[in-house]
């Protein structure tokens, strides 16, 4: 890679029983296996919610059903637990490590929204993130989804909860799409395991040599000038 670039920051959305944490893990290798085994590893996989922490206890209990919290208490958890991460995150790519991320703010809207919350009080908390060079979004009906069967006991494993996910994930893909935000692929996810690998690796191929250009922060933008102190 060459000195000027940074390390690509490369996001897996999509909804439960998409395949999203086995493409993960394929992809991750595949991005290993491209790299000079003989330097240090320069891709890391990050995986939201991170329920080591603290913070990712809390959401731990609240997905198994150990725990009630208020809608708007676990979505600023979730988001937390993301910016707890944030300055890992913005680390390795400076130092030119490519990052993974299994799930990221696009689910913390996606999950909260379809509660009833407002859209943009769920996105709120979720700017000023480090922003994605790609998302790819494994699309996949949640009918299909549901049939692949193994949904555990979890809070949200739910073909109705996945069914609005699903409505809400679409509007936020229009939208990034439209906002010009990082880029957004959908993927389609109800192909074969083989296919579905070869179809991210074309994405991300292209950022494996690395990025040009400052790492962004998401929908900063979108942030009013008296929000950020300017006149
Ligand atoms: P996973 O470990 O990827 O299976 O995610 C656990 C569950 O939590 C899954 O049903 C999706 C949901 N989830 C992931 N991220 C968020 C988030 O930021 N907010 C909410 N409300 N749910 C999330």
């Amino acid at each position: 890679m060459s000195s000027s670039k940074r390390g690509a920051f490369i996001v897996i959305e999509g909804l439960d029983r998409s395949g999203k944490s086995t493409q993960a893990s394929l992809l991750h290798e595949r991005l290993q296996d491209s790299q000079d085994v003989a330097t240090t590893p320069k891709v890391v996989l990050l995986k939201f919610p991170d329920r080591t922490t603290a913070i990712g206890k809390m959401i731990d209990a609240y997905l198994r059903s150990e725990s009630e919290l208020d809608d708007r208490a676990i979505h600023l958890l979730f988001s937390a637990n993301r910016w707890e991460l944030a300055s890992t995150i913005t680390a390795h790519l400076a130092e030119g490590t490519t990052v993974l991320a299994d799930r990221y703010a696009f689910s913390g809207i996606a999950f909260s929204a379809r509660k009833g919350l407002p859209y943009e009080w769920c996105r709120t908390p979720e700017i000023g993130l480090p922003a994605p060079d790609l998302t790819l979004f494994l699309n996949i009906s949640p009918e299909v989804a549901a049939a692949r069967g193994g949904y555990g006991l979890e809070r949200y494993e739910r073909e109705e909860v996945q069914k609005g996910v699903r409505h809400v994930f679409d509007k936020i893909g229009q939208a990034m799409q439209d906002e010009g935000e990082g880029k957004w692929v959908g993927i389609d996810a109800g192909k074969t395991k083989e296919e579905v690998a070869e179809e991210l690796w074309k994405a991300v191929e292209p950022l494996v040599g690395g990025v040009q250009g400052p790492i962004s922060r998401l929908w900063e933008t979108t942030l009013t000038p008296d929000v950020q102190g300017g006149s």
